[in-house]
């Protein structure tokens, strides 16, 4: 009799330390990661032949740009340096356009070839400029994934 009490009271000890467990380690993994936030870089460059790829002998252009969230709250400013790369940091999970406040439309086809040299510009929305949509999300393993690969191609011309 006491051998039967005592495995049943193992048996009901595992099975409720297993269910406690489970939510207390998901929401320690997700906490960290989220509080620090990702990194969105890339390159803005003078698209000489207007082929969409960043080619070795097209210069980076210094540029203003602007980071905003899908919903149009303003979130973040960074500044191209003389290669053209920029950087935004501490990002949290969404979606996201990186503006370039450029004022000719004359945009490089998008996403043409090798993606860490190609251009993200999807569209020239007047009044506003050249727009890289982009977003941050949340892998399986609760890790931060973002693109530090994106590219803004365009000529002065037209
Ligand atoms: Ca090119
Ligand atoms: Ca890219």
């Amino acid at each position: 009799m006491r051998k039967t009490i005592g495995v049943l009271s193992m048996v009901l000890a595992a099975g409720l330390g297993g269910i406690a467990l489970a939510p207390a380690a998901s929401a320690n993994q997700a906490a960290p990661t989220g509080a620090t936030g990702a990194e969105i870089a890339g390159r803005i460059w003078f698209d000489a032949d207007l082929n969409g790829q960043q080619d070795p002998d097209e210069d980076g252009i210094p540029a203003d740009l602007e980071l905003v969230s899908l919903s149009g709250n303003h979130r973040d400013n960074a500044t191209a340096d003389e290669n053209g790369r920029f950087s935004f940091t501490g990002v949290p999970v969404g979606d996201y356009e990186v503006r370039y406040a450029k004022s000719s439309p004359l945009i490089s086809p998008s996403h043409v070839g090798n993606p860490r040299t190609d251009s993200d510009f999807t569209e020239y929305r007047e009044g506003v400029g050249a727009i890289i949509p982009t977003s941050v999300t949340l892998d399986s393993n609760g890790e931060l994934v973002s693109d530090q690969y994106l590219g803004g191609g365009f000529h002065f011309g037209g």
